[in-house]
């Protein structure tokens, strides 16, 4: 590093100090805390993103300034790798380092010197970074995008280029068509993901019916996703889809709205009441990587029918193992590739759901919480599925898979063009081009959803109808030090403090099918309790047993 770049940075980071008493760290899912204290962790975020171009050849790099599903005065970072994927764990303790470093001095000389040794990374001009910014509608980002481009800039020769307000799944989906030279913009997004929906719609065996689709309506959490939802009903020229919660109606991001608050709370959103009950109802989270489905049964009451994520999950499966099938059905030639398709989920995932997928014949694995974990695993299969019970999540396709499925449709649009399996290829190449393939993304999830539902001539209670969740609860458990809780075996056994798993194991088993687990928080200070059990009187009566162990192991 030259005398200019090391001076650069010493300047730079000298007008971002490290508020005094904070510790950050990446988490589940980047960092988060509230707007006040981020500045010095946005700039860092900024220095580190360049450094990630560097080190990959100046393959652009994404930096999303959102906190998702938290509340409005927080605000969070995450950055994203050329995949489009989450940074790679490898770099999450140099990241931790990096924002926590007490001073400038510290931060160039005892980490960002050493570290880019280690990596080869090198500053003398001959590889230019490049990073995508983008924000979602908090009042804090726009001044914390700032601070982040300050980072980029105080590494010679970067450039950050701020795309504005976006979904945090748009921004990963532009960083990964960039790196793969195809076109970026937010108008081709759109428009990938309405073609392929318009292919998907066209191909099912109702496809007359178009017209007919039943109102869906969207809570945008107050968020970025409603004004992203609207822009793409405009492409997509359809009126089937109402949005609410806009934001523009003085509602505030995540307060009362949202997929998280839907999905934890089990309760109407405000801005859906007894109008609609019976409709089918949509929830994204504030920076739209979440989708839930919901209904209302009943006016006269707060309560919800919740279609999570693992339902979602379950129409995926099912609709992509069926056109597989038929796809590979009864062909010789061909049958030498048997596409590996596999389902991942998480603890979290509710235990009928599972039950579900075995039952259908499907491959089931478990990680831990994260998408980043979820991703890697899928990312091991064919076609890969994965989906947290709370909305995120994906398909992955690998490239070998796509080059055969290509290969595939073309020899059959030569020999037998308007077959079924013909029509099961073009299907699957849809399904490939609207499912956001860098990350989970609320709007082509919502998309793919609808889609699946019109081709099987589904309403929302028939794919309700799948499995039946076993009742579940979650609770939220303040204690001094989350991390005196450390698990393992995808988070489901406890290994410290010693003795809670045994007597989390000696509570479960009082209540019919009870299954309960606890975890450190990845984005709050708490410690999660999950429990599941055959009525939802056991469920909350075990949630609440596990709470209370927690509470006199580490209160
Ligand atoms: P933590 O706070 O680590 O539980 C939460 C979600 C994750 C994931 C991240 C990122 C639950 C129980 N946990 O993580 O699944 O979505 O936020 O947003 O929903
Ligand atoms: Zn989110």
């Amino acid at each position: 590093m030259n005398d200019e770049q090391r001076s650069l940075l010493l300047r730079s980071a000298a007008r971002f100090p490290l508020p005094e008493g904070m510790r950050f760290s990446y988490g589940t899912a980047g960092f988060r805390a509230d707007a006040l204290v981020l500045h010095s962790t946005m700039f860092r975020a900024g220095i580190i993103a360049s450094l990630r171009s560097l080190k990959n050849d100046g393959a652009v790099i994404g930096l999303m300034v959102t906190a998702s599903h938290n509340q409005i005065t927080d605000n969070g970072v995450k950055i994203a790798d050329p995949s489009g994927g989450m940074l790679s764990q490898l770099w999450e303790p140099f990241t931790d380092a990096v924002a926590n470093a007490p001073d400038a001095d510290h931060l160039l000389r005892q980490l960002i010197c050493d570290f880019a040794e280690k990596e080869g990374i090198s500053f003398d001009g001959s590889c230019r970074a490049e990073v995508l910014m983008g924000r979602d509608t908090r009042p804090s980002g726009e001044s914390l995008l700032e601070a982040a481009k300050e980072g980029v800039n105080a590494i010679a020769g970067s450039a950050a280029t701020d795309m504005g307000v976006l979904t945090a799944p748009q921004l990963h989906w532009m960083v990964r068509a960039r790196n793969r030279g195809e076109k970026a913009s937010e108008v081709h997004y759109f428009e990938q993901l309405a073609g392929s929906f318009r292919c998907l719609i066209d191909l099912a065996p109702n496809h007359g019916q178009k017209s007919t689709i039943s109102k869906l309506v969207v809570d945008g959490a107050n968020g970025v996703g409603a004004e992203k939802l609207e822009l793409l009903i405009k492409m997509l020229d359809v009126s089937f889809i109402e949005v609410r919660n806009n934001g523009k109606g003085g509602g505030i991001l995540n307060e009362g709205v949202g997929a998280d608050y839907v999905q934890k709370e089990r309760v109407v959103p405000d801005g859906f009441g007894g109008d609609d009950v019976g409709i089918r109802c949509a929830s994204l989270d504030g920076d739209a990587d979440r989708l839930v489905y919901f209904m209302i049964p009943s006016a006269s009451g707060k309560d919800i029918i919740l279609v999570d994520g693992d339902k979602m999950l379950s129409l995926f499966a099912l609709f992509i193992k069926d056109q597989l099938s038929v796809l590979l059905q009864g062909d010789v030639k061909d049958n030498s590739f048997q596409p590996r398709l596999g389902v991942v989920q998480t603890a979290y995932a509710n235990g009928a759901s599972t039950d579900y997928l075995k039952r259908s014949g499907l491959e089931v694995i478990f990680t831990p919480t994260g998408v980043k974990y979820l991703h890697e695993k899928a990312a091991e299969y064919d076609i890969g599925i994965y989906f947290e019970a709370n909305g995120h999540g994906t398909v992955l396709f690998s490239k070998c898979f796509l080059s055969w499925l290509e290969a595939r449709s073309n020899e059959l649009s030569s020999n037998s063009a308007g077959s079924d399996q013909q029509r099961a290829a073009l299907r699957l190449m849809a399904v490939s081009k609207l499912i956001n393939q860098a990350i989970g993304d609320a709007l082509s999830g919502l998309l793919l959803v609808e889609a699946i539902l019109f081709h099987m001539g589904w309403s929302i209670s028939q794919w309700n109808e799948l499995y039946h969740d076993l009742p579940s609860r979650q609770l939220k458990v303040k204690v001094k030090d989350r991390t005196a809780v450390v698990t393992t075996n995808a988070e489901t056994t406890v290994v410290k403090p010693p003795g809670i798993q045994e007597a989390i194991n000696v509570v479960s088993a009082k209540y019919p099918r009870g299954r309960s687990f606890i975890r450190p928080s990845g984005t709050e200070d708490v410690i999660r309790v999950y429990a599941e059990a055959s009525t939802k009187d056991y469920a909350d009566g075990l949630a609440k047993s596990i709470a209370e162990l927690v509470e006199s192991y580490l209160g």
